[in-house]
């Protein structure tokens, strides 16, 4: 296995750097210290071609400010959290609104556009990247002084795994997640729609017109949500319930997780015979399929477009904070936060 990192470009005499980690087989991760963005990720099809699978953008610059959030580690608080403010211990704190008077993805000066301290490393387990970064109480809006690692791991079974661990010196909100984008088609031959994705969930959470969850936890059946059996992305796409509509003809949805590390979350593409295993210790997972892609972004050679790729952010459930019966989002001081994603590829076999 190889390690490999070369300086890309500076900000404000910060060196930007490109971590490629690659494995005995060949695959191959790229990542930046800026934003624990995933660049690129290198795996073969059914005839052994190697080619990408995550979206991301021609230009570096693109990610100073990265509308889609392509690639990032997003925090400190992943999804939207209604009005920008939240009760904790009996006070209410006000955070910075960056999306109409809503708060999205941590913010303006959120987790994906911080220069990370990183560290690459390789050991039997793998070889990968070690991303820390300190976010100071009042940030964005937010009480605690917290300490962030995020770990890159590529190892020999085609696995990218993903720790994420944090102390805070205060109560403090925390929902972290990572928000590639997947086209398994390799170098974006075909946008998503073909793909097939299987979720062994049996509740969904509707969302609101801001696309914020309402507090109600709904059951699949009977729904374009049910993807207990697996559907092609296109049948959801074509549907007409509402909560399909309301989010622009697709996913945008938070899924509760009947079970963890037991090949939860599915997502294959038949033509590529390429198929992603995700699996975490996150409750949920909120399914993304690229609806509000616009074509003002240049990515993979091409132009961006609706659909061009699907993201599978394993994370706590968005809005949190205003739910009480949602499972707690809220990170005691001196507790330690820890959470894994593993995302496995291989060569698609019956998974559906
Ligand atoms: C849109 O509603 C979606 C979000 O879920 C997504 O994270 C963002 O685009 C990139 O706002």
């Amino acid at each position: 296995m190889k390690l490999v990192q070369e300086k890309r470009t500076e900000i404000n005499g910060q060196p930007i750097i490109a971590f490629t980690l690659t494995n005995d087989h060949g695959m191959e991760v790229t990542c930046l210290n800026y934003g624990c963005i995933i660049t690129s990720i290198l795996v073969p099809d059914k005839n052994g071609n190697m080619e990408n699978v995550v979206l991301a953008f021609d230009d570096f610059s693109s990610y100073l400010t990265n509308r889609p959030y392509l690639g990032a580690v997003i925090g400190r608080v992943a999804g939207r959290i209604k009005n920008s403010s939240f009760q904790l211990n009996g006070k209410t704190y006000k955070l910075r609104a960056n999306e109409y008077k809503n708060h999205l993805h941590g913010g303006e000066k959120g987790f994906h556009h911080v220069i990370w301290r990183a560290v690459g490393f390789s050991q039997k387990e793998g070889v990968g990247v070690r991303f820390s970064h300190r976010s100071v109480d009042g940030e964005e809006g937010y009480p605690g002084n917290i300490d962030v690692q995020v770990t890159y791991t590529l190892n020999n079974q085609n696995e990218l795994i993903i720790s994420y661990h944090a102390v805070s010196d205060q109560d403090t909100p925390l929902t972290l997640t990572n928000h590639t984008y997947f086209n398994l088609s390799g170098n974006v031959k075909r946008d998503i729609l073909q793909h097939e994705l299987k979720i062994k969930s049996d509740r969904f959470l509707p969302l609101d017109h801001e696309f914020i969850p309402t507090g109600e936890i709904k059951d699949v059946a009977g729904t374009p949500f049910d993807l207990r059996k697996g559907k092609i992305l296109q049948e959801a796409i074509d549907s007409t319930h509402p909560q399909i509509c309301l989010v622009g003809q697709g996913y945008d949805h938070p899924f509760i997780l009947n079970t963890h590390h037991d090949e939860e979350i599915v997502l294959c593409d038949r033509e590529s015979g390429r198929t992603l295993i995700v699996e975490t210790d996150e409750v949920g997972v909120v399914v993304y399929t690229g609806n509000q892609l616009t074509n003002e972004e240049k990515l993979n050679g091409t132009t961006s477009r609706k659909y061009l790729g699907i993201c599978l952010e394993t994370q706590a459930l968005p809005n949190a904070v205003h739910h009480d019966h949602f499972p707690s989002c809220i990170l005691r001081a001196g507790k330690v936060y820890s959470s894994t994603t593993k995302y496995k590829f291989l060569v698609c076999k019956e998974h559906f």
